[in-house]
C-alpha cells in the first residue's frame, strides 16, 4: 500500500479500510527509520491517523495546514512524495526533521519552535480574506505547545476575528513530560465528555430543516443546550472565547476524524476540533515511555534500548551538580520550560519536588518567574536550550539584567551539537535538540 502513495491525491482514492491498513505501514516504515537514524517518535505515531484523515478531507497546497513544532511532520512527509527521502532524516544534507517550506509546498510554513501555528494560520485566513479567496486553513498544535503564551495570544485574537480558521488541538495529556497547568487541567475535564457534538450538531441538522420556525427554535434549543453544556462539561473555555468547539474525537478513528473534519469545513467563523490521541500509538514500549521516544537516537526496535549509551555531558553535569548544590542551599530551585529530563533536571525535580517548578512551553514566564523569586531572595537556577532562550530576551533584559537581578540562567545545547548538526542549508536548527 505505502509503495503506491505519492501525493495526497492517492490517499483520497482509498477506502476506510485500506486507510487503516495504510495507517499500519506507515508506522511500521516510520519505526523503522527512527530505530536506525533516530528522530521524533512517539509524536508521529500518536498522528498517523489523524495525518491521513487531513490529506483525505483537504486539497493540499492549496488548503493550508501549519503544524506546530513541526516534530510531528514524518507522516505528512510520506504522503506528500518524500517517502524515500525520509530515510535521509538526522543525516547529513538529509531530509529536515520538520516542516520546509523550500522542500515542498505542501509544508506551507516553517516552523520548530513551539506555539506559533494559531497565529500563523490566522494570518494566512486573513490573508486569504482580503484576497477573497476560498481556501481552508488549519493549525494543528499539541495540548504541550497551547501552554505556550503565543499560542495563547493568536486564541485570544482568533476567537474573536470571525476568521474562518480551524485549530486541531491534539491532546495526548503530554508535552515531552506530563503536560502542566491550568487549562491542560479543563482538557482533563473535557476529555470524558465524549460524544457531545454529535448529537448537537445532527438535532440541529434536523430542526433546521422546518421551514420558518425552524431557525428559531434551534437557536432556542442552542441557547438552552449551552446552559446545559456549562454544567457537563465544566468551563467551555474555548465557546467563551469565541470558537466553535467540535468533540471530543478519538484521534485514531479515521472515519470519525473525517467526518469532524468536514462538518469544520461548513461551519463560518473560528472552531476548534478537540482531538484526543496516545503519543506513541502503536508501539507499546513507546506507548508506555513517550517521554523517552519523544526525540530519540537510534535504538533497538525489540527491545527500545538505545543502542548507544549517553556520554556525559552538559546536561547531565549540570543535573548533578545542581542537586549537590541545594542540598548545600535550600534557597536553591530550578525552573524549566517543559524541558526537565532535556536540561538534566529530572534528579533534581525528585530530591526536590517543592523547589523544582516547570512552567510548560513558557520561557518567557520562567524568566519572569525567576526574575520575581531573585527579587525576594531565592536562587532561581533557570535552564533554557540555547534556542529557546530567544523567546526570552526581553525578559533577560528587562526584568533581569535591568534589575541587576542574581537570576543563574543555564545555557543547556549551546553552539554546534553533536547529534543534533543538522546543518546543512536545508536542515539549519540552531541546535534545537
Ligand atoms: C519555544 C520552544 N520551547 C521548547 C520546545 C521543545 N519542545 C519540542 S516539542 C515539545 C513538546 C510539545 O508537546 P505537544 O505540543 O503536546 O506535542 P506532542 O509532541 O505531545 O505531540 C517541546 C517542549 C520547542 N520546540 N519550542
Amino acid at each position: 500500500m505505502l509503495e503506491k502513495i505519492n501525493s495526497s491525491e492517492d490517499i483520497k482514492k482509498l477506502n476506510i479500510e485500506e486507510k487503516k491498513q495504510l495507517a499500519e505501514e506507515i508506522r511500521r516504515y516510520i519505526l523503522e527509520i527512527v530505530s536506525e537514524n533516530g528522530g521524533h517518535l512517539a509524536s508521529n505515531l500518536g498522528v498517523v491517523e489523524l495525518t491521513i484523515a487531513l490529506h483525505s478531507v483537504f486539497d493540499l497546497p492549496k488548503d493550508k495546514i501549519v503544524w506546530d513544532v513541526g516534530h510531528q511532520t514524518y507522516v505528512h512527509k510520506v504522503i506528500t512524495g518524500r517517502r524515500e527521502e525520509l530515510k535521509t532524516l538526522r543525516k547529513l544534507n538529509g531530509i529536515s526533521g520538520f516542516p520546509k517550506t523550500r522542500e515542498s509546498e505542501t509544508d506551507c510554513f516553517n516552523t520548530g519552535h513551539s506555539s506559533t501555528s494559531i497565529s500563523a494560520a490566522l494570518g494566512m485566513a486573513r490573508a486569504r480574506d482580503i484576497k477573497k479567496e476560498k481556501n481552508n486553513v488549519l493549525a494543528v498544535i499539541g495540548d504541550g505547545a497551547l501552554t505556550g503564551g503565543m499560542a495563547l495570544e493568536a486564541l485570544n485574537d482568533a476567537g474573536c476575528s470571525k476568521t474562518r480558521v480551524t485549530v486541531i488541538l491534539n491532546d495526548n495529556e503530554m508535552s515531552i513530560s506530563k503536560n502542566i497547568g491550568g487549562i491542560n487541567k479543563i482538557l482533563s475535564s473535557i476529555r470524558t465528555k465524549k460524544g457531545y457534538t454529535k448529537s448537537n450538531l445532527s438535532a440541529k441538522n434536523v430542526i433546521n430543516k422546518v421551514p420558518v420556525i425552524g431557525p428559531i427554535f434551534v437557536k432556542l434549543v442552542q441557547r438552552i443546550k449551552r446552559s446545559i453544556k456549562q454544567l457537563i462539561i465544566p468551563k467551555m473555555y474555548f465557546e467563551d472565547i469565541g470558537f466553535r468547539y467540535l468533540g471530543p474525537v478519538d484521534g485514531h478513528n479515521i472515519a470519525e476524524l473525517e467526518r469532524m473534519l468536514n462538518i469544520s469545513k461548513k461551519l463560518e467563523g473560528p472552531v476548534l476540533i478537540h482531538v484526543l490521541t496516545k503519543k506513541g500509538k502503536g508501539y507499546k514500549i513507546a506507548e508506555e515511555n513517550s517521554d523517552r521516544f519523544h526525540g530519540i537516537g537510534q535504538f533497538d526496535l525489540e527491545t527500545g534500548k538505545p543502542k548507544k549509551e549517553r556520554d556525559k555531558d552538559y546536561s547531565k553535569v549540570f543535573g548533578e551538580k545542581i542537586v549537590e548544590l541545594a542540598k548545600k542551599n535550600e534557597k536553591i530551585v530550578a525552573i524549566t520550560a517543559a524541558m526537565r529530563d532535556g536540561t538534566g533536571l529530572r534528579k533534581f525535580s525528585e530530591e526536590f519536588p517543592e523547589r523544582f517548578f516547570d512552567v510548560g512551553i513558557a520561557e518567557q514566564h520562567a524568566l519572569g518567574l525567576a526574575a520575581g523569586m531573585a527579587k525576594e531572595g531565592i536562587i532561581p537556577i533557570v535552564s533554557i536550550y540555547s534556542s529557546f532562550y530567544q523567546r526570552g530576551y526581553d525578559q533577560v533584559i528587562h526584568d533581569i539584567a535591568t534589575q541587576n537581578l542574581p537570576v543563574i540562567m543555564c545555557v543547556d545545547r549551546a553552539g554546534i551539537v553533536g547529534a543534533d548538526r543538522r546543518n546543512s542549508s536545508r536542515n539549519i536548527r540552531y541546535g534545537i535538540f
